[in-house]
């Protein structure tokens, strides 16, 4: 039998390359991003564990470079990873970097799940699994877009689980907190993150969850944070 097919934005680097590494073990990895050769990298490393990755190279912001990239992809998993944030406060948030994250962060997955949805909800199984945040849940200073964002994100995933469980499909809304990639390099002190790995994990687990049992929502934090002074 042949293997499942994962396809994962936001591949090229962080969160994304770690679930990418973490489901090649048992699936085909299709990985998308706009960085070719973070993406030619990443294909190399898991060809070398024997394992097979396809790239796509595409902005996940535009419609019609992602009708072009996924077409004819029949994906078991998605996983909506491609994110960025932009830290400040309202008033010093330029009309772009505002645009750019409700594009990446929330539009995409209107696109991405759009091209690789209807194939699952026509085989009657698949799984799609969004990266949100704990931002997604609180609120701080200078998260006024993203944090929206990502509180649309488990509206959007929540809402979007109860419309195709019944057919089979299983969508779910990962919440990490802060995670040492270079998404937010400083930031939060080292013990207050989690690695890219962690989160993988999460997504691993989210996958093999027996046929009866859908894990619709993971929050995830730190074990052993430092205590703050
Ligand atoms: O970020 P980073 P993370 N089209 O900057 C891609 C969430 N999260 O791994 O296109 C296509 O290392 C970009 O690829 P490239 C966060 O909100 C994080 O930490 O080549 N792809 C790269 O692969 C996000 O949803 C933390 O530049 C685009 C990737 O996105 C997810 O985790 C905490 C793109 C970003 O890699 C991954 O973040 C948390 C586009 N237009 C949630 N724009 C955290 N790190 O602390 C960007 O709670 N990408």
């Amino acid at each position: 039998m042949s293997r499942m097919i994962a396809v994962v934005t936001g591949a090229s680097r962080g969160i994304g390359r770690a679930i990418c590494h973490r489901l090649a073990r048992d699936h085909d990895i299709v990985a998308a991003a706009r960085s070719r050769p973070d993406l030619e990298r990443l294909r190399d490393e898991i060809g070398a564990a024997d394992g097979h990755c396809r790239i796509v190279v595409v902005d996940v912001a535009d419609p019609e470079q992602v009708a072009v990239a996924f077409e004819g992809i029949t994906a078991d998993v998605l996983v909506n990873n491609a994110g960025l944030g932009v830290m400040k406060p309202f008033l010093e948030l330029a009309p772009e970097e505002w645009r750019a994250m409700v594009d990446v962060n929330f539009n995409a997955l209107y696109h991405v799940t759009r091209a690789l949805l209807p194939g699952m909800v026509a085989r009657h199984r698949g799984h799609v699994i969004t990266i949100g945040s704990l931002a997604g849940r609180n609120a701080f200073a200078g998260g006024s877009c993203y944090a929206a964002t990502k509180h649309a994100v488990i509206g959007w995933s929540e809402s979007l689980m109860l419309e195709v469980r019944d057919a089979g499909v299983r969508v779910s809304v990962v919440m990490p907190g802060s995670v040492a990639t270079d998404f937010s390099p400083g930031g939060a002190a080292a013990s207050w993150k989690l690695a890219p790995e962690d989160v993988a994990e999460a997504v691993a687990h989210i996958v093999a969850a027996p046929p009866n049992a859908h894990v619709s929502r993971i929050e995830i934090r730190p074990s052993r944070p430092a205590k703050r002074s």
